[in-house]
């Protein structure tokens, strides 16, 4: 899958990894190559703040400031923070779209690119110390450069997408990115402060025995999804919970799986967020060699007409999502 003119082999750091990548397109701005620098580099400090987030309650407890004088946030909004001002610095993203923020948030009009983030995900993980992520997705805008930001260059299909990515705050922490070239991870060194090349060219096994899914919301799940768990049970196939997206995704990315999560009574249109979830997490495992879909639809064809419209994911190994679709036929 990865594009074979370059293969740069494992324990490349990502900073070359990237200027490596940009030389291969002739006319490439490195525009794109910066505002990736800008993620990982952001990333990098959220890493450093939840690897400390036990201590933030007891610091807290003590003054409503941490060390640098700033008032104590939670994670999530920090996080927030951290991308927005990291994009917002970079100066190539002209708007960001946020699950932390109701409206598009403008940056600069001179920047080619619209970013749309989950800046913190698992929420109920984060005070826990279970693997949380930040899954981010990259847009060029249609609008011409220099203009106001428009709603139509944030409303884009998953399709549009020239790059996406997440981070997984784990046991190690890993950025996964792709630019429509097939899919590398990084892994974190903290005492280096450098992400290193360690899973190159990543592809998801075609077939799974792992399946993904909040059964505690079974009796409102839809025929089709209550047929698929009953398949995986009697093929005797394993349960996996975390309730990290990233996390349960990154696990099926590597040892093949699929993660649903159904239309529910609670949420009727699934709970997940397809502008900052769902189609940088479709748009990875498509290049992964994956599916992702609604049960009745590509999620990277999805026509998105709200910042935070919600839609029912099914995303894994392909003969796992395949399988799970034609029950919706
Ligand atoms: P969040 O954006 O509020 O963190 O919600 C998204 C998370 C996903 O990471 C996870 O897969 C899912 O919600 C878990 O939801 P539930 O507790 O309903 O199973
Ligand atoms: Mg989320």
């Amino acid at each position: 899958m990865e594009d074979s003119r370059i293969a740069l082999p494992i324990g490349t750091t990502l900073d070359r990894y990237i200027k490596k990548k940009q030389d291969e397109f002739q006319f490439a701005t490195g525009e794109l190559s910066q505002l990736l620098r800008d993620i990982a580099l952001a990333g990098k400090v959220v890493n450093r703040e939840i690897n400390k987030a036990g201590l933030i309650n007891i610091i807290g407890a003590i003054g409503t400031q941490n060390v640098q004088g700033e008032d104590q946030q939670k994670l999530d909004v920090l996080a927030n923070i951290r991308f927005t001002r990291a994009l917002s610095k970079g100066g190539e993203a002209c708007a960001v779209i946020s699950e932390e923020d109701d409206e598009i948030v403008d940056l600069n009009n001179n920047g080619r690119y619209v970013i749309a983030i989950d800046p913190l995900d698992g929420s109920s993980n984060i005070d826990v110390n279970v693997s949380i992520g930040t899954i981010f997705s990259v847009f060029r805008r249609v609008t011409p450069v220099g203009s106001p930001i428009q709603e139509t260059d944030v409303l884009q299909k998953g399709a549009e997408q020239v790059a996406a990515g997440y981070l997984l705050y784990g046991s190690s922490t890993m950025l996964v990115y792709t630019t429509g070239h097939g899919v590398n991870g990084f892994t974190y060194e903290p005492s280096l402060g450098e992400y290193f090349l360690s899973h190159p060219d990543m592809s998801i096994p075609e077939d799974g025995k792992v399946y993904s899914i909040n059964e505690g919301s079974y009796t409102s799940f839809p025929k089709p999804v209550k047929e698929y768990i009953e398949f995986c049970k009697q093929n005797n196939f394993s349960a996996r919970y975390i309730g990290s997206l990233v996390a349960d995704f990154h696990r099926n990315l590597l040892k093949g799986g699929i993660y649903i999560y159904p239309q529910t009574a609670k949420d009727p249109n699934g709970k997940l967020r397809l502008m900052y979830e769902c189609n940088a997490l479709a748009f990875i495992i498509e290049q992964a060699g994956g599916l992702a879909s609604t049960g009745r639809q590509r999620v990277l064809d999805i026509d998105p007409k709200e910042l935070h419209e919600r839609v029912p994911f099914f995303v894994g190994s392909k003969n796992m999502v395949e399988k799970a679709i034609s029950l919706f036929k």
